[in-house]
């Protein structure tokens, strides 16, 4: 096991909705620890940027639209091998693919708005980590 740290959004659907202590509280019941979080609204060149690995697929334009549509709470998650943990507790990108418990198939609308983003690999973790956070804005 290995202390590890992940980067997650609360995305546009879920805090329109009102669901942010909700999304938190999942995140920590599920062993995940918040050391870093804040509420912002992404322009289409963070968003752009931020989703550059998927600039090619079809759904690019829709999510970036999406993903500027309202306000998101980025964060830093800590805990034991944090990324594949959160991607279980966040459950499948298709919310009618997703486990029962999970996030996305408790609290998502659709497979775009599906209420949290989640690193895919330690490597990422860190460059999704460093695009929004300085490290002096991490307490672990
Ligand atoms: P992930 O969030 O589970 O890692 P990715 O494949 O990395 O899934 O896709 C990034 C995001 O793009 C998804 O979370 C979702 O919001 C959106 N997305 C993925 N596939 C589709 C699709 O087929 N149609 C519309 N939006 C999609
Ligand atoms: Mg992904």
């Amino acid at each position: 096991m290995a202390l590890e740290r992940t980067f997650s959004i609360i995305k546009p659907d879920a805090t329109r909705r009102n669901l942010t202590g909700k999304v938190i509280s999942m995140l920590e019941e599920g062993g995940l620890r918040v050391v870093a979080q804040k509420r912002v609204k992404l322009d289409q060149a963070k968003a752009e940027g931020f989703y550059a690995v998927h600039k090619e697929r079809p759904f690019f334009n829709d999510l970036c639209a999406f993903m500027t549509s309202g306000p998101v709470i980025v964060q830093v998650l800590e805990g034991e091998n944090a990324v594949a943990r959160n991607r279980e507790i966040m459950g499948a990108t298709n919310p009618a693919d997703a486990d029962e418990g999970t996030i996305r198939k408790t609290l998502a609308e659709s497979i775009e708005a599906n209420s949290v983003h989640g690193s895919d690999s330690l490597e990422n973790a860190a460059i999704e980590i460093a695009f929004f956070f300085n490290n002096d804005e991490i307490v672990g």
